[in-house]
């Protein structure tokens, strides 16, 4: 038991660490290689998006996947823990929705079209997705009013659809990275290994590597909270 609880600390500290790195790189990447953060129509704001994605929508979802295998919360209440876990999914989703609005209103400001490419269609897709799943875990596992069968038969859809929204997240972001170092270094640049491409492929990988830790972690079933009778 303490070699499995060592385990678990060695791989929440890499995840940790991994997820920070991911935050700084996507911050060093606007404020040094970029043109850094405003809110005026210009691409100041646009750098929100990567920002606040990052931030939001890989890291704070991440950890919030994970709440329940935190090995010091196993005697906090079950209703503690699921507020927690619901509220970091839900500044999740408004960290979402947030860079959404900084991209609609920068293309907007600049007359370039919304909505054209395969990230703006699985990113939409998947922040609705996110709001949805967060309702739904609301409705049936936060509030009082739903009956335990109900809460079995949804959490199997639940697990999956919460890990599928997350992967698809790592992958529209990976798609979003690419097709901004398309456009900031268009030409060929790109192609000649300037360092903000070498950089940002880095960040690239960083954020695949979270999303493995965090899938490790959560895919153990010996770190689980140790169910109490009758939830
Ligand atoms: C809950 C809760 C659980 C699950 C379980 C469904 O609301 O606290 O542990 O749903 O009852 O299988």
């Amino acid at each position: 038991a303490m070699d499995g609880y060592r385990g678990f600390l060695g791989l929440l500290v890499s995840a940790l660490l991994v997820g920070f790195l991911s935050v700084l790189f996507t911050l060093i990447w606007v404020l040094h290689y970029r043109e850094g953060l405003g809110w005026d129509g210009t691409a100041l704001e646009f750098n929100w998006h990567p920002v606040l994605v990052v931030t939001g929508f890989v890291f704070i979802q991440g950890i919030a996947i994970i709440v329940y295998r935190l090995p010091w919360t196993w005697k906090c209440s079950k209703l503690l823990m699921k507020s927690i876990h619901a509220g970091l999914h839900a500044v999740a989703a408004i960290l979402a929705i947030i860079s959404l609005v900084a991209v609609f209103d920068f293309h907007n400001a600049k007359n370039i079209p919304n909505m054209y490419s395969l990230h703006s269609w699985v990113g939409l897709t998947v922040i609705i997705l996110y709001i949805l799943q967060l309702l739904l875990g609301v409705f049936v596992f936060l509030l009082p009013w739903a009956p335990l069968s109900l809460r079995a038969l949804v959490m199997p859809i639940h697990v999956y659809s919460g890990l599928l929204i997350f992967g698809t997240v790592i992958a529209t972001v990976l798609m979003g990275v690419t097709e901004k170092l398309f456009f900031a270094l268009s030409g060929s640049k790109y192609s000649t290994f300037p360092p903000e491409g070498v950089f940002t492929n880095t960040l690239g990988l960083l954020i695949v590597v979270f999303g493995a830790l965090i899938f490790w972690i959560v895919t153990r079933p010996q770190w689980q909270r140790p169910k109490e009778p009758n939830s």
